[in-house]
């Protein structure tokens, strides 16, 4: 039985020392102590004492080690990414909160001891008993547990959950038809379960959400704020002198520079870095709470668009500043973008920030085009003059991340034995309504083929997108969200046939746009493969069977049933 935490200072000692990331990390835990425990006992109370097993976990940082080459601790003072360090910081904290034995490991040294591999067998040919229930790493991490854990790695990859900022996509992971169609690169094929993988933000729902949390305000803080807000301050968003040598910048900050002070928190040695303006007011690379303490005066918070999917827009946005960030025309991805190029991943980026476009909005956040002054220039009048309160969403929080990874550790299992119905198969009676409007499926209550599912069966909806259209897009189209781990339900002529779907003949292939209907042809196609299922994806030629869930507001990651 697992007992929530609300004293971190044991988790503090897990953590180590030495390393600036780990002193960044530990720091940052400590500053969110209260709120932790305050999340932690809100959560026990909605949860009114349901038994949640402890678990035993092993939280391996494979980009913090020496073997990896360890890039990001000594950037920590100098302006290089923090993001990874917020989420891993804010992982180990939840995981300690929700009760579990924990253990730490930044090196391959203690992550051999820990697995138990005999000290010189550099790779153990004996599967070995495994003292964890979950296992956290990361793709660095990954490989050198493959490389360590010989017979081992097979027989437990399915305890394994991959921390995998911005995401990996199912054709990428599945390293046959990876490698045959094109999607083979430095960082996929692994095979796992695509919601093993576990992302920043909620980018694709083929993996799972495990985000990170941004500090909460109180109401008496939310009104101190909005009273002591400078209406004409702008902070600039971005640690490194080189995005002010982004594109066009020079225009932006003049029109910009008209109506607001332009402040920066870019890091340098000893000069003011030549990149940026001599008027913009550069307060250097701050501590993480100085930072905070700028974005409360601040009314405006600008994105230049670089970094992508950062933590600090969602910071700006609960301390009350408005995100103006650039419209991406044609949108970047890892086909026309060196930043992406050889993740494992398609999906297209049409801002700096699309969790805060799509998630948050006007009037927190405004996406514009910053090639047309005009536009950009009514934006910044329209800021200046309105009001906006403080908003964190609530996914965000220490509550909303304690809530998903407790559902995710009570209910994900992917050591289960495989999924139910394979291709084509049929269930006795059809599990499948008809909705009355006949446009799209319902799962019967009380049909058998399901039990225990986890997101349960009885949430699904199903349709048919329209050609060219990927799942994830079908399925925000009617205010849902996809849900891969549903596929294997839907993958049946049964499907098809309820649907009145006109197949002249069906066909079982792999491919990761299946279950889909070609008009061309009027062919049924079903998914061969279970780990090719993928809400991602999408081709002219196909309309694809797409499984939809309702979620809980505020937190995507879980079905109005789930918890
Ligand atoms: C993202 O990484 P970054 O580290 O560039 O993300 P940011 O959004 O800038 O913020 C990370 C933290 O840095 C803090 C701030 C954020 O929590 O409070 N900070 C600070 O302590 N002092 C300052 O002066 C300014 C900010 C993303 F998270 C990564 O996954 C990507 O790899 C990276 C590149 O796209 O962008």
């Amino acid at each position: 039985q697992a007992v929530f935490r609300s004293n971190l200072s044991h988790l503090l000692e897990l953590m180590g020392s030495g390393k600036e990331s780990l002193i960044f990390m530990k720091k940052r835990t400590k500053r969110l102590t209260a709120q932790w425990a305050l999340a932690a006992q809100r959560l026990a109370q909605k949860l009114g004492g349901a038994r949640r097993d402890q678990k035993q976990v092993l939280v391996h940082i494979g980009f913090l080690t020496e073997e990896s080459g360890d890039v990001f601790s000594p950037r920590v003072l100098k302006g290089g990414p923090l993001g990874e360090m917020v989420q891993w910081a804010d992982i180990l904290a939840a995981l300690y909160v929700l009760g579990h034995g924990l253990r730490v490991t930044v090196s391959l040294k203690e992550l051999q001891s820990n697995l138990g591999v005999p000290p010189g067998r550099g790779n153990c040919p004996l599967t070995m008993p495994l003292p964890f229930d979950l296992i956290y790493t990361d793709y660095h991490g990954l490989q050198q547990m493959k490389q360590h854990m010989g017979l081992s790695f097979k027989k437990y990859r399915c305890r394994i959950r991959v921390i995998d900022t911005f995401g990996t996509e199912p054709a990428y992971n599945h390293e046959e038809y990876a490698t045959l169609h094109g999607y083979r690169t430095n960082w996929g094929y692994w095979n796992l379960n695509p919601k093993q993988f576990m992302t920043m933000f909620p980018h694709t729902p083929d993996n799972s959400f495990m985000g990170f949390v941004s500090e909460e305000l109180n109401e008496t803080e939310k009104q101190l704020i909005k009273g002591g807000k400078a209406s004409n301050m702008a902070v600039v968003y971005g640690k490194e002198a080189s995005i002010w040598k982004l594109q066009g910048k020079e225009k932006f900050l003049s029109i910009l520079n008209k109506y607001m002070e332009i402040h920066g928190t870019v890091y340098y040695e000893s000069q003011r870095p030549p990149e940026v303006p001599a008027f913009v007011k550069n307060h250097g690379l701050l501590p993480q709470p100085e930072f905070q303490q700028l974005l409360r005066k601040a009314k405006l918070f600008i994105g230049f668009g670089f970094p992508y999917e950062g933590p600090a827009p969602l910071e700006a946005i609960a301390n009350g500043c408005v995100f103006l960030q650039s419209r991406f025309s044609p949108p970047h991805s890892s086909l026309n973008h060196e930043f992406f190029r050889g993740k494992p991943t398609s999906r297209e980026v049409f801002s700096q920030h699309p969790y805060a476009e799509s998630f948050i909005g006007k009037p927190h956040v405004w996406t514009v085009d910053y090639n047309n002054s005009e536009e950009l220039e009514a934006a910044i009048k329209t800021i200046v003059r309105t009001q906006v309160d403080p908003y964190l969403p609530y996914e965000y929080t220490c509550e909303g991340m304690l809530e998903r990874v407790h559902a995710y550790i009570q209910h994900q299992d992917f050591c289960a034995a495989p999924g139910p119905a394979p291709p084509g198969a049929r269930a006795p009676e059809s599990p499948f309504i008809l909705a009355p409007n006949a446009t799209h499926l319902k799962w019967a209550r009380n049909a058998s083929l399901a039990p225990g599912a986890w997101p349960p069966a009885h949430s699904l909806r199903a349709w048919l997108a329209a050609a060219g259209r990927a799942c994830t897009d079908a399925c925000l189209d009617h205010g849902l969200i996809c849900e891969p781990s549903f596929f294997p339900f839907l993958n049946s002529q049964d499907a098809f046939r309820t649907l009145q779907v006109p197949c002249d003949g069906t066909e079982s292939e792999m491919n990761h746009l299946y279950p889909a209907f070609a008009q061309l042809g009027q062919e049924c196609f079903l998914q061969k493969e279970p780990l090719l299922f993928s809400c991602a994806g999408s081709s002219s030629k196909y309309r694809r069977l797409c499984p939809c869930r309702d979620f809980r507001k505020g937190q995507v990651a879980l079905c109005q049933d789930c918890l």
